[in-house]
């Protein structure tokens, strides 16, 4: 306890000093029981749900008393709740930032308390945070690459003349939406077969996923592949191109981002081309991590996780592992 007290005086002071010495990281002291919070930031998707999931699953086995909040969806809340879990004490915390700039204060403010944060699935602004200084490392995707697999997978098996492109992407804000578009972006304009006519946001969510592919069909009927952020957006926008009468797999390519159960058997179906894995089993992860750092151990800023891609070839192999 000396430790923190100490720890949380210097913080206090660089503070105080501006950002002359960047206070160090606030320890992790070995216990027989942790109090861990994880700020889920919603549960309005199967990936949400399976990463909530899996916290809960590991918490017995990693000694933790786990305090899970869910901001259903707001940004402001879930600083809320960061800070409700700061005033029941909590020895660290796991935080998914729903965007990359409202989140900065929680993570600031949980430093403030000496407690160490790492943020997992989605990352902050980082020219407003640090790993190694505001919080302990990142663990998650390189969400760039995830994007730019995406592209050459397309340039790779687009059979067509022209590819006329329309991205549904992420939570505005988001760091996976940030990165899942410039790796794309930057890797299918290698290829002058494709443009993008349009890309605009339908928040990872299945039904606006929907709603806005139906309204950038009627903007774009010529379109012929569909670039989906996420797997519950590429399954709204393959219910909206056959409401339509097109035929997806067919007369339209689409491809997609995380590898949930349903998008497998979409790509067993014939009816979406690639799904590029962003796991969202960060449990054991963690958890892993978690002992490394309450040991003494120098943690790495990124931890980060391989992705698996799937298509035609290994789709039904894995499905039974899926969520
Ligand atoms: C990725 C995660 C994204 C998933 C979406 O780590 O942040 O958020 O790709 C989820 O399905 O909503």
């Amino acid at each position: 306890m000396k430790r923190r007290n100490l720890l949380m005086a210097a913080t206090a002071l660089s503070l105080g000093m501006g950002s002359m010495v960047a206070a160090e990281l606030p320890p992790l002291e070995q216990k027989e029981r942790y109090r861990v919070g994880f700020a889920q930031m919603e549960s309005n998707n199967p990936w949400r749900i399976a990463e909530t999931k899996s916290f809960m699953d590991t918490a017995e086995s990693c000694n933790w008393d786990l305090i899970a909040t869910d901001a259903a969806g707001s940004a402001a809340k879930q600083v809320a709740d960061v800070d409700s879990m700061i005033a029941q004490g909590i020895d660290i915390l796991f935080l998914p930032p729903r965007e990359e700039k409202p989140l900065i204060p929680a993570v600031k403010k949980a430093k403030a308390a000496g407690i160490p944060t790492f943020l997992v699935d989605r990352s902050v602004d980082p020219a407003a945070a640090q790993p190694g200084t505001d919080f302990v490392a990142f663990l998650g995707s390189d969400f760039i690459d995830q994007g730019r697999r995406v592209a050459e997978w397309t340039i790779e098996n687009f059979e067509g003349e022209k590819g006329i492109i329309v991205q549904l992407e992420g939570t505005t804000g988001s760091s996976p939406a940030n990165d899942r578009k410039s790796g794309f972006d930057d890797a299918i304009a290698a290829d002058p077969r494709f443009e993008i006519v349009a890309s605009q946001t339908g928040d990872f969510a299945r039904d606006l996923g929907r709603q806005v592919m139906e309204t950038l069909l009627q903007a774009h009927p010529e379109v012929n592949i569909v670039y989906a952020h996420n797997d519950e957006m590429a399954i709204g926008a393959i219910q909206a191109l056959e409401l339509a009468g097109r035929k997806p797999g067919e007369d339209v390519l689409v491809v997609s981002i995380d590898g949930t159960r349903d998008a497998l058997q979409a790509i067993i179906d014939g009816k979406m081309g690639v799904t590029v894995e962003s796991s969202p089993f960060f449990g054991p992860l963690a958890c892993e991590v978690m002992n490394r750092y309450a040991a003494g151990e120098e943690i790495e800023h990124w931890v980060q996780v391989q992705d698996r891609i799937f298509t035609q070839d290994n789709a039904a192999d894995h499905i039974d592992e899926a969520y």
